[in-house]
């Protein structure tokens, strides 16, 4: 305690640490609820799960989708709790958002003071000596601390380690899980052993600093809590009374914000679906969205068992088409264009040479799958209606209504979905109308769907029967851009 002393600026950063990890760790499970398993194959085959955190079982006779799966946490554990991925993923992506900001900013003075060298070892014999302390705390007793320094040899190298690899870890198998990253930079996921293999070692962070925590405060028990408290708070040890108070008022302070984004979010969704996702959106835009897919999965890498999201429309009226092959539907393209047109599968299949490609799917849920998809170019359509000035955006219309065809789900009415005109530009954005070299299977989305390979799986609407062009969406629904939005608070724009 005697060299290195705790500046003031690493103090705040401390508290602002705890702050960003907490709501990052309830979060994250609400983020898991979504799709309880974890896997290290990128298909999510069902069964192949090495770790599961619920007790459902699937039915293997009928048809069950993803949403089936979810389980509902309390908000004890998970951020805001039962079942709100929506409010989950902007939690998890504001915090990370801070976390890196503090990181970053904690990484920069770490260095430009010489702080650093209480962290990272300079001399190998830290490895031994580590050992030997190791050893010594097993006996329940007390290793020396360094020379001149305020921490042993073990607990210097497990702060790098947690500072250093860990933290940096996180960011990363996060940013293997987005679909824009992976879609534009297949080998980084790669690195990992894949999107599932990241999803899957996120997690096992997640587990370490659920590990580190616990023994970072026992440690400080072990050390001398009210001295240590002091250090952290005021930098000195002369207030130790006034150090505990002020410790527990900036816990008690912690606690309130987590308390207050629960209950916010359990009971005014929109409004922390409009803030978070005020500050959230662009950032994600500015990062991800120019990034373009690029994606070609060998053949062999084609999943056996695609997962399905979502129940075919069942009205007797999409049943009738579907046993004539879809010979009668049609698809409608109007709206904000100078000449609105009107598609029959036929017509779309004879507009260009079908365009495919092997890509991985994911799931907002965070199960993916890969396979091979085939259709027209978004902007080929577009093209041929001509968008009039204007135009900014494109609503997919489909035959699915979620009361309908969805019961139990979160809300009802016909699923729509809304994206930027811009992204139609993008390579890999089809209208599919075929799967693995066969016509789109009922559940995959017959007889049209999108495919939009930068995006998480919502966006690309399946059983689509008609695209409207459209100036502004808020007066589609209750306005957010798509069915999954209005109902389960997602984002608009989803590149992770
Ligand atoms: N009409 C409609 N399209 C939809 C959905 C839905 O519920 N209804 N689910 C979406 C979600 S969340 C995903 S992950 C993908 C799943 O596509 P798949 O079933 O072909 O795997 O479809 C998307 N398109
Ligand atoms: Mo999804």
């Amino acid at each position: 305690m005697q060299q290195l002393d705790y500046p003031a600026w690493l103090r705040v950063e401390h508290w602002l640490n705890v702050l960003f990890l907490t709501l990052l760790v309830r979060s994250g499970i609400e983020i898991i609820a979504t799709h309880p398993k974890l896997y290290w194959r990128n298909d999510s085959r069902p069964g192949t799960e090495w770790a599961r955190f619920t007790r459902k079982t699937m039915p293997k006779d009928r048809l069950y989708d993803t949403l089936d799966e979810e389980e509902s946490y309390s908000s004890l554990v998970s951020l805001p709790g039962h079942k709100k991925l929506g409010m989950g993923r902007h939690w998890h992506f504001i915090s990370v958002i801070g976390w890196i900001l503090t990181g970053a900013v904690y990484y920069v003075l770490l260095f430009a003071t010489g702080q650093w060298r209480r962290y990272i070892p300079q001399d190998w014999s830290l490895f031994p000596t580590a050992w030997d302390d190791l050893l010594t705390y097993l006996s329940f007793n007390l290793p020396p601390l360094l020379p001149g320094q305020p921490l042993d040899a073990l607990q210097k190298l497990a702060y790098a380690a947690v500072i250093f690899l860990l933290a940096p870890f996180q960011i990363a198998t996060g940013a293997a899980q987005s679909p824009a990253i992976e879609a534009r930079f297949p080998w980084f996921v790669r690195l990992f052993g894949g999107r599932q293999a990241a999803r899957s070692l996120h997690f096992l962070g997640l587990v370490a600093f659920l590990l580190f925590i616990p023994v970072h405060l026992l440690m400080i028990g072990v050390w001398g809590w009210p001295e240590l408290n002091a250090l952290m708070i005021f930098g000195d040890v002369r207030d130790l009374n006034w150090a505990i108070a002020a410790s527990l008022l900036i816990l008690a302070g912690i606690v309130a914000v987590h308390v207050a984004a629960t209950v916010v979010s359990l009971k005014r969704p929109r409004s922390v679906q409009r803030a978070l996702g005020a500050v959230v959106s662009p950032v994600r835009r500015t990062l991800l969205r120019p990034l373009k897919s690029t994606q070609a999965y060998p053949r062999r890498k084609v999943s056996v068992e695609h997962r399905v999201n979502g129940k075919p429309p069942c009205s007797l009226e999409y049943k009738t088409m579907a046993v004539h092959g879809f010979v009668d539907w049609r698809l409608e393209v109007g709206g904000l264009v100078e000449e609105p047109r009107v598609f029959s599968l036929a017509d779309l299949r004879a507009l260009a040479r079908p365009q495919t490609q092997q890509v991985l799917h994911n799931c907002v849920q965070g199960w993916s799958s890969i396979a091979q998809w085939g259709g027209v170019p978004l902007q080929t359509v577009i093209d041929l209606v001509r968008p009039l000035p204007g135009a900014r955006y494109l609503c997919f219309l489909t035959m699915q209504d979620n009361g309908r065809d969805e019961p139990g789900a979160e809300g009802a009415g016909q699923f729509y979905e809304v994206v930027d005109l811009g992204l139609a530009k993008h390579p890999q954005c089809i209208l599919a109308y075929d799967m693995n070299g066969d016509p789109l299977p009922i559940k995959h989305g017959a007889p049209l769907r999108l495919r939009l390979e930068t995006q998480v799986g919502f966006k690309m609407a399946k059983w689509i029967d008609r695209i409207e062009v459209v100036s502004d969406y808020a007066a589609i629904g209750a306005g957010m851009g798509g069915w999954r939005e209005d109902n389960v608070f997602y984002d608009k724009d989803v590149e992770i």
